[in-house]
């Protein structure tokens, strides 16, 4: 039935037309319409199946990437046309499902996208929150977090009626299974992704998030990663990950029964991909389950082993997970033997305690017995994978070898490009045809064109046209008036120190300063932040704090606000990217070299035709070999240099706040101007950590950052130069397509 008799036959039932429902209405009538052609179509099938476990799905809104993946995005934006209505304003009324904190998660749904839309035979396994990570509030000067009930009485999730009993130390909980359907692009296939929930979830917090983290039965699946600083907050994190792997281990096992296959041959038609640690301990729960159910130990590890992958995520210590074996006792002591025997085998294997599972503290290393225990180990960007295997996992590199692998991340351009920027993707098939659209690598076919005048001219206007939209969306959310001839500068990624969101601070300190005395730009700048700082991350929060105090400071100042703007974007969230990303003109991924394992909106701004200044860290790296170095701005120390810092302990801050130069700009946050408009105390603590300690660095590069970011601005008045860079940025970034990125993950580690 065509989707317009759809449609009509919904809103029927609620005595209302096409023209006469409201908004609301109409989204739920597509979500509905869409919903049932989508469980009409098959699964992707193949002898062996993926299972993608992952804490984190970020998957933004589902309305329009369904309509593209289904082929209808046209059709439909059409239909609603003719009524008078337009996609973009009811799309507006889809609340967007807030289950992930960022790079992560989202790169798990692109993954989805790409695993079903290649017709792999893969579903992913995760919680579905209730409310989410959080809501930011930045009303007040500073971040305030609210609960983000996301989930409407209709949406998108699917009730399987199936469950499962997770035994607990504590009591058995029932893991109700919800499913999402993951469509394909012109793939006719629909994988799903597992969302597992609690029988009776607590209701939204009055205040805050503030809920009974000891509640596990209600509240285990109220909320993403509740706040780890406090006991009862960690301990949550672990229920939250076994009721994850152990109701996803039996799902596993369930289809493999079903589908007549003997457990005893579980590597030959189960693939357990491990995203980061937070599903480590499906592995052994897998091996229990497998014992329970008549596999001996022995060939129960060995099927474990051969059927999970891992991937690491990260650079930094502090974000490893190690578990104290009381919090298992306390959780799923049941896994303790298990973990015991593990980590004998691991010790037998090698004695060296920097890779034990189970060190001398009683303290358990998930990641360790990922490693040990996967058949693959993958980073996730060339240079993060090399740092690993030289430094940060170099002993177990030693072991295995044969175990390393590089993926390079990668982005699905059907969302970062199709789905959020029409007026370029409706001029790159005018001129060389949707063939991109399903092999991004043809966009390399721009390339000759950056010398065709009238095909620049194009490009640049449908760069204006997004960053009008943008603006015309800032004034209307926050009330804030933007020029859309300025360039448009943005850093939009979760706040860490190590993104250095405090050194681009400083950049708005010194162009403020440069304009108070007289010295003005060549072309006015708009910076634009967006970034959640972690409930319990106080300096990410004090950043926070000070680039809202800039944004008072300069937007109110009439001598400065004409050529320099700061905006501190409310709520960032996939949905505001795909507001901003299509509209940027400078990408900042300025991150402390070594640090960023890859980055992935590094990607999303280069494919929209963005030009990246930053580091050379991450996929960055890749992205600069991709466009050469005259369409990318670096600056900065190389990772090398960095890590021959931290190993010698050779970086002290002051040494840098000496300079008379960076001196003006660190003590500017405690000038009397600040001071009248921020909270002294959080400025001054914000002011001793650039001092004191300054962990990652942003005062080793602030002076470069500062002259490259100068060359990088001073050369956009060169209209023709700039429109070629950003047009070889986008013909160069078919690379990081997730396709791609998923083609060798099966290649070389699934083999589905
Ligand atoms: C976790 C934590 C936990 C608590 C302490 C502070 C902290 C800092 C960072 C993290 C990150 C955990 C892993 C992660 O999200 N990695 C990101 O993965 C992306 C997808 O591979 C990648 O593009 C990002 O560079 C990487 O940071």
């Amino acid at each position: 039935m065509p989707i317009k008799q759809t449609l009509e036959t919904i809103l029927q039932t609620q005595g209302v037309t096409l023209q006469t429902c409201t908004d609301m209405q109409l989204m739920q009538a597509l979500l509905e319409a869409v919903q049932t052609l989508q469980t009409e179509l098959p699964h992707a099938q193949g002898k062996k199946k993926l299972y993608y476990f992952s804490a984190e799905f970020l998957v933004g809104r589902l309305l329009r990437s369904n309509l593209i993946n289904l082929g209808l995005l046209d059709e439909v934006e059409q239909l609603l046309q003719s009524c008078g209505r337009s996609l973009a304003q009811i799309e507006d009324c889809e609340p967007e499902p807030s289950l992930g904190n960022g790079g992560l998660g989202r790169l798990a749904a692109c993954f989805l996208d790409s695993i079903a839309s290649l017709g792999l035979n893969g579903d992913g396994i995760g919680l579905n929150y209730h409310y989410g990570l959080f809501r930011q509030d930045l009303s007040g000067g500073e971040q305030r977090e609210n609960a983000d009930p996301w989930l409407m009485p209709q949406n998108w999730l699917i009730d399987t009626h199936k469950t499962f009993s997770v035994p607990f130390a504590n009591g058995t909980l029932t893991a109700k299974l919800y499913d999402l359907c993951i469509s394909s692009y012109q793939n006719g296939v629909c994988n799903r992704l597992h969302l597992f929930d609690v029988e009776s979830p607590a209701p939204a917090p009055a205040n805050g998030i503030d809920f009974d983290k000891t509640d596990i039965a209600h509240c285990l699946t109220s909320f993403l990663y509740p706040d780890d600083s406090d006991e009862a907050g960690r301990l949550l994190r672990v229920y939250q990950q076994y009721f994850m792997v152990s109701a996803g281990a039996q799902l596993i096992l369930q289809e493999l029964e079903d589908a007549g296959h003997s457990l005893q041959e579980l590597d030959q038609y189960v693939v357990m991909h491990i995203n980061d640690t937070h599903p480590s301990m499906v592995i052994p729960e897998m091996i229990r389950l497998l014992v329970e159910h008549g596999v001996d130990l022995e060939r129960a590890i060995y099927l474990v082993q051969h059927s999970c992958a891992y991937t690491h995520h990260t650079i930094l210590a502090e974000a490893l997970e190690k578990w104290p074996v009381s919090y298992l006792q306390t959780v799923a002591p049941q896994l303790l033997p298990i973990i015991r025997e593990l980590d004998k085998r691991a010790k037998l294997r090698c004695a060296d305690p920097a890779a034990a599972i189970w060190d001398e503290n009683d303290v358990i290393h998930m990641a360790h017995m990922d490693i040990h225990f996967s058949a693959s180990v993958n980073g996730v960007a060339a240079l993060h994978t090399d740092i690993l295997k030289q430094s940060e996992l170099s002993v177990f590199y030693k072991l295995y070898p044969e175990k390393f692998n590089n993926k390079t991340n990668g982005i699905t351009f059907r969302r970062w490009l199709m789905g959020c920027n029409r007026p370029l993707s409706d001029l790159l098939c005018q001129a060389i045809g949707d063939g991109w659209k399903t092999d991004p690598n043809q966009l390399e076919q721009l390339l000759p064109l950056a010398e065709n005048e009238d095909f620049c001219a194009r490009f640049l206007a449908a760069k204006s046209a997004n960053k009008h939209r943008l603006a015309d969306w800032l004034k209307q959310r926050q009330g804030i008036e933007i020029d859309p001839d300025s360039i448009f500068d943005i850093q939009i990624k979760r706040l860490h120190q190590y993104k250095r969101q405090q050194m681009n601070a400083l950049y708005a300190i010194w162009k403020y300063q440069q304009i108070k005395a007289g010295i003005l730009p060549p072309h006015p700048v708009t910076m634009i932040f967006g970034a959640k700082a972690a409930p319990a991350y106080t300096l990410a929060k004090d950043t926070i704090h000070l680039i809202l105090c800039l944004q008072r400071l300069i937007n109110a100042d009439p001598q400065v606000s004409p050529w320099l703007k700061v905006v501190m974007v409310e709520n960032y969230n996939v949905s505001a990217a795909e507001m901003l990303i299509p509209a940027c003109d400078v990408s900042e991924q300025i991150s402390l070299a070594s640090k960023e394992a890859s980055g992935t909106g590094n990607m999303k701004f280069m494919a929209n035709g963005a030009v990246t200044l930053g580091t050379l860290d991450g996929a960055n790296v890749e992205i600069s070999q991709l466009v050469g170095k005259e369409n990318i701005y670096l600056f900065g120390r190389s990772s090398d240099e960095v890590i021959e810092l931290y190993r010698n302990n050779a970086y002290h801050s002051s040494d840098y706040w000496q300079k008379p130069s960076v001196q003006q700009l660190v003590d500017f946050i405690l000038s009397p101007q600040l001071l009248a408009i921020g909270k002294p105390d959080i400025l001054a603590r914000l002011y001793k950590d650039f001092i004191a300690k300054d962990y990652f660095m942003a005062l080793l590069d602030v002076e470069d950052y500062i002259a490259v970011k100068e060359r990088c601005f001073a050369d956009y008045q060169d209209r023709s130069a700039w429109v070629k860079k950003m047009i070889v940025n986008t013909a160069r970034s078919g690379y990081f397509s997730s396709d791609r990125t998923i083609r060798e993950y099966n290649e070389d580690i699934w083999h589905l």
